[in-house]
């Protein structure tokens, strides 16, 4: 007895420590890291699926918060463990529990190794865990953390087996609790194409919705998926083995039409975005693949030099997947986003030669126009960087830059770059009220005219000649494509302000854009933002109060009686009201743009672009994270 309650005291600081210092486990307490504990709850039903034990796998999205994930595994054990206390509990309850019971190679998909329950336990105002196991149901619910409100129950005989967990984050722990539907609705899609042959049912109560993800050849259909309403040159090409070490390398390629290169790359499920030694090892084979092809072949002769990487990825879409036994994987970098592992380098590069020299000598008369495509990359590139040097070494060009930026560009006095911040702004009534009611010190104003070029389907040579672009990439400073450096980058925060119209919504996606295929580091920085303009405003007296979306309003009108303004676009403000409500730094609300969804991000620039405006404007709710930036000093 006294036992049991030292050890359940013991349990307790346990889950405690992870209440302290919830991102030491779980990253954040933003909606990522809020996010991250549904990862986690599925990581361990995709674990139970890929042990081979049950191929459906259910979440539901329900109206109270909560998120339930259920798998038609072996159910968690619920026999007694050795503390005293069942082996649900101390699963639930007991950090690290993955590795007591551990007899080999469990824990194959990410996460954090098996402390996943607990965590999200000790993070939850509640958590039911019901496990249908040995023709019986049990039921183990928690509170506030981790409580036991209930000891393990038998609820009686049942026909089924798996595990279900049912859990409501805790509000006094993450800054939000909306989970965003189609940050999970894009994850299990994603897991989903790379594990082959299991079903996931989404059931999405508050916008009553259902989904269901089951591909059968799941790299392809990704790489489809991925490549939807671009002109592609093949049907997706795939290969798989696996080499003496344990790793197993999948991957699938695609040529379209675009001028971009897009590599995708995967590590037990997990996305590896910062790449690593297997995206290297995927780079090396692949290039010299096509330059001893093309070499055998005469499209390169003697005296010519060999066609460089960059040029033969241009139009290429890659999905590459590796299953890597625990005991060689090494992460790196401070996300973890980058596979270290050497092996993996090795093993990649020779499978991916092996199997694209083979796709190449079978399917000769696609490999001569992918060829084809290769030496018109190579030429454009060497103009595109003619183009560049004379530009640079042009003091006639230079100048006539320089006089376009000083027409328009307001600079900022502070050089400490720090703290500078650079505001795009649609049109030239709101740039010059934001040059009027700036703080001249840190930020600066450059007023955008019109439409901004659609770059997705725009080679470098094109963006050279556009004098919009230019005179952005010219105000950071930090030029773009395969020149660009975040060094020389002159800004903290480069500001996107437009109206909050759907003309507004699509200089968002076209600016995004540009800086998603040119200067994907500048987002991947965390340097881009939007400003987020009120809609209304109601003005009893000389007091103005502003609402930033319908459900604001709503609560204003009840506190306020007084007209009801609506802001039809930047230029219906005034100087003094539109730095109080949009730039100010003390008031105003910024989003923060990331690139956390790579892939659904790819997908949508590549299908929303020139497309219909209700779709774009989905495209920005869905793909920007919206936390909000907090608040932030100027001295
Ligand atoms: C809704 C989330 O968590 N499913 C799970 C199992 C099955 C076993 C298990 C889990 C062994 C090594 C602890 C059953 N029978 N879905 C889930 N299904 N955990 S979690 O075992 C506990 C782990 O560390 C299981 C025999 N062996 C394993």
């Amino acid at each position: 007895m006294t036992n049991y309650d030292a050890s359940s005291i013991k349990i307790l600081e346990g889950l405690e420590a992870v209440r302290v210092r919830p991102g030491m486990y779980i990253g954040s307490v933003d909606a990522r890291g809020l996010h991250h504990l549904v990862w986690e709850i599925l990581d361990n039903a995709i674990d139970e699926a890929l042990n081979g034990f049950g191929k459906l796998i259910k979440l539901s999205i329900n109206t109270d918060g909560s998120i339930t994930v259920e798998d038609e595994g072996r159910g968690m054990p619920v026999d007694l463990h050795e503390s005293g206390r069942s082996a649900l509990e101390v699963i639930f309850t007991v950090l690290h529990a993955g590795g007591k019971f551990q007899e080999g190679a469990y824990k194959t998909s990410g996460g954090l190794h098996g402390v996943g329950a607990s965590v999200v336990n000790a993070l939850s105002e509640w958590v039911e865990v019901d496990v249908f196991k040995n023709k019986h149901h049990y039921q183990l619910r928690f509170s506030d953390g981790g409580t036991k409100t209930s000891s393990l129950k038998d609820l009686g005989p049942c026909n089924k087996s798996g595990s279900k967990v049912r859990f409501k984050p805790d509000p006094q722990i993450f800054s939000t609790t909306t989970f965003n539907a189609s940050t999970i609705v894009e994850h299990v899609q994603e897991q989903a194409f790379l594990l082959e042959g299991v079903r996931f049912l989404i059931h999405d109560a508050i916008n009553q919705r259902e989904y269901d993800f089951c591909y059968e050849d799941g790299l392809k259909a990704f790489v489809n998926y991925l490549n939807t309403d671009k002109k592609v040159l093949h049907d997706p090409y795939t290969f798989s083995s696996k080499s003496d070490n344990g790793i197993e390398v999948n991957v699938a390629f695609q040529y379209t039409d675009s001028y971009t290169e897009s590599i995708f790359s995967f590590v037990n499920l997990v996305r590896t975005k910062d790449g690593g030694s297997h995206e290297s090892g995927f780079k090396s084979g692949f290039t010299k693949a096509i330059n001893e092809f093309a070499r055998a072949n005469g499209f390169l002769k003697e005296k010519d030099k060999n066609f460089e990487g960059n040029d033969i990825r241009e139009g290429l879409l890659v999905i590459i997947s590796l299953a890597v036994p625990e005991n060689l994987i090494q992460f790196e970098g401070q996300t973890k986003g980058k596979l270290g592992t050497p092996e993996a380098e090795t093993v990649t590069r020779s499978i991916v030669f092996e199997n694209v020299t083979y796709f190449l000598n079978e399917n000769r008369s696609l490999a001569q126009e992918i060829i084809t495509k290769i030496q018109k990359a190579t030429l454009a590139r060497e103009a595109a960087r003619k183009a560049r040097e004379e530009a640079r070494n042009s003091k006639k060009n230079a100048k006539a830059i320089e006089k376009i930026l000083s027409g328009k560009l307001a600079v900022a006095q502070s050089k400490d770059h720090r703290k500078t911040e650079l505001f795009l702004v649609e049109g030239d009534s709101a740039g010059g009220s934001a040059k009027q009611c700036r703080d001249s010190k840190y930020q600066a104003i450059l007023p955008l005219r019109g439409k901004v070029l659609n770059t997705e389907r725009a080679s470098l040579s094109d963006i050279y000649k556009n004098e919009e672009l230019n005179t952005i990439i010219h105000a950071l400073g930090t030029g773009m494509g395969q020149d660009f450096t975040l060094d020389d980058l002159k800004y903290d925060k480069v500001i996107i302000m437009t109206d909050a119209d759907t003309d507004g919504a699509h200089i968002q996606v076209l600016l995004l854009t540009f800086f998603y295929r040119f200067m994907p580091e500048l987002i991947k920085t965390g340097h881009v933002y939007i400003a987020m303009p009120p809609l209304y405003m109601i003005a009893q007296g000389k007091e103005k109060h502003y609402a930033y979306d319908d459900e604001q309003l709503t609560l204003l009108k009840g506190q306020f009686k007084g007209e009801v303004k609506r802001f039809k676009g930047l230029g219906e403000m005034n100087a003094s009201e539109l730095w109080q409500t949009t730039m100010d730094p003390n008031t105003r609300t910024l989003i923060a743009v990331s690139l956390d969804d790579a892939t659904a991000c790819e997908r949508k620039v590549s299908v929303l672009m020139g497309s219909n405006a209700d779709l774009r404007r989905a495209w920005i709710e869905d793909n920007i994270d919206f936390t909000l930036e907090e608040s932030y000093e100027v001295k």
